[in-house]
């Protein structure tokens, strides 16, 4: 191989490294900014539930894990969340509208279940 043909070789190589990294940054480039929207709607609804939240009465289901929590939300409020005979089946909190008598309405939270010792003072 003589030495103009290695130079060549070696100078088209850092040319096609040059390229993809190019590339590669372009493509985390737009993966940023498609996560960036993502979030900026995400914290956009966040708000706009809290704004909506804001005038009603609110209660949480808070207890030991496994104690029925999601099992009297759905009574409650005639909703569907997983209820299930095992620990830790609510991994998020649920929120979900209770219309009162006095023609209020109760937003109600099932939560995540606590495990081991907590003390009621
Ligand atoms: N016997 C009896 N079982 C119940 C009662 N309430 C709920 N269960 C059962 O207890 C199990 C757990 O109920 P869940 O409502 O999922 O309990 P949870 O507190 O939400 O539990 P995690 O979400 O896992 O923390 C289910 O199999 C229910 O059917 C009750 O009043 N009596
Ligand atoms: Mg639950």
């Amino acid at each position: 191989m003589d030495l103009h043909y290695r130079s060549s070789m070696r100078d088209w190589y850092r040319r096609v490294r040059r390229n993809q990294i190019e590339t590669d940054r372009r493509i985390v480039r737009r993966q940023n900014y498609h996560l960036k929207k993502k979030l900026e709607k995400i914290e956009a609804q966040r708000i706009t539930k809290v704004a909506h939240r804001k005038g009603f009465i609110k209660a949480s289901l808070v207890g030991y894990t496994n104690a029925g929590k999601s099992t009297l939300l759905n009574i409650l409020t005639k909703s569907d969340v997983l209820v299930e005979d095992k620990l830790f089946a609510t991994l998020d909190s649920t929120t979900r509208s209770l219309p009162l008598e006095n023609k209020q309405t109760l937003l109600l939270s099932d939560t995540v279940g606590f495990n081991g010792n907590f003390r009621i003072i």
